[in-house]
């Protein structure tokens, strides 16, 4: 448990000197016309002992204790005031926060988001959270308070790894979701996998009748891409376009894709 005591330290105001904790960006395509249409925000910790910690168990860990509110609230502070920065640039891009369960069992998250972009001027649509359906299942009406509250002001709310939870539809009818993100182990089997094809072909044309815009993500090869492409599917993301890179690198990879 000392990683969760060195996040805690690390995560104290002003102690992060270092840049230990970094966001990485992974690009987001749209299919019919190869625009990129926005980025992914994944969480990196460059722990000076252990090296990058796997961010899963970064996850993990904080999600066990009230420092994932400390964490979170350091990934949204960073995210838009990066958005503000690639703003002044003229790149105007669209960002996406990975937000966990406990996030959103208060109001909290969305005060602390209306806040930060008031404060860099980043209008409300530049930003998205992305939530699993795992969060629904814990406590789904404190859930839907905040995501509802989140919608009012503006920040559009994605459904993040789709069809690897329970009651799906039921999710996709009741909230106000914006966006579908098919799970990547579906996209992954696409070229091999009937099934997983057949999978993915039927959440892309359910989320198109549903009025909502879909991603597909871990698309690592053209193979793939070209079966997304032939489905309709609207947005891709994977490998197969960028791995997930510094803000920096972001930069310099968006004027080479251009
Ligand atoms: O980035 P991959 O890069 O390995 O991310 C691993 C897992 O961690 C994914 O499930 C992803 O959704 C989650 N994750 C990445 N960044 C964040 C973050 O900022 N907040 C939360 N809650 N989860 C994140
Ligand atoms: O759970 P979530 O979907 O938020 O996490 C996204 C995860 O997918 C991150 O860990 C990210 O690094 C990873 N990822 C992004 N693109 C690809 C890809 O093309 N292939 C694989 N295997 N993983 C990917
Ligand atoms: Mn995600
Ligand atoms: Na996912």
């Amino acid at each position: 448990l000392s990683l969760l005591a060195d996040l805690r330290r690390v995560l104290e105001t002003g102690a992060d000197d270092a840049g230990e904790i970094a966001l990485y960006y992974q690009p987001q395509i749209a299919i019919a016309t190869g625009e990129v249409v926005g980025v992914e925000a994944l969480l990196r910790w460059r722990h000076p002992r252990r090296g990058m910690v796997d961010p899963e168990e970064l996850i993990r860990v904080a999600e066990q204790s009230a420092v994932m509110r400390l964490l979170t609230r350091r990934v949204v502070d960073d995210v838009v005031e990066q958005l503000a920065k690639w703003s002044a640039a003229g790149l105007d891009l669209r960002a996406a926060v990975n937000v966990s369960v406990r996030d959103l069992h208060t109001g909290e998250i969305a005060d602390q988001i209306a806040e930060r972009l008031a404060q860099y001027g980043v209008p409300p649509s530049r930003i998205q959270l992305e939530m699993t359906e795992g969060a629904l299942m814990a406590d789904p009406r404190r859930v839907l308070a905040t995501i509802s509250r989140l919608d009012r002001i503006g920040v559009a709310i994605a459904l993040d790894d789709f069809g690897t939870g329970y009651s799906s539809m039921q999710h996709l009818r009741r909230l106000p979701l914006a966006e579908v993100k098919v799970d990547r182990s579906f996209v992954l089997g696409m070229v091999a996998d009937a099934d997983d094809a057949a999978i993915v072909r039927s959440v892309i044309e359910l989320a198109g009748a549903l009025g909502l815009r879909v991603v597909a993500e871990g698309v690592e090869d053209e193979r793939t891409w070209r079966l997304l492409h032939d489905a309709g599917c609207e947005v891709a993301q994977g490998w197969f376009f960028a791995r997930p890179m510094p803000a920096e690198d972001l930069v310099t990879w968006l004027a080479r894709y251009r």
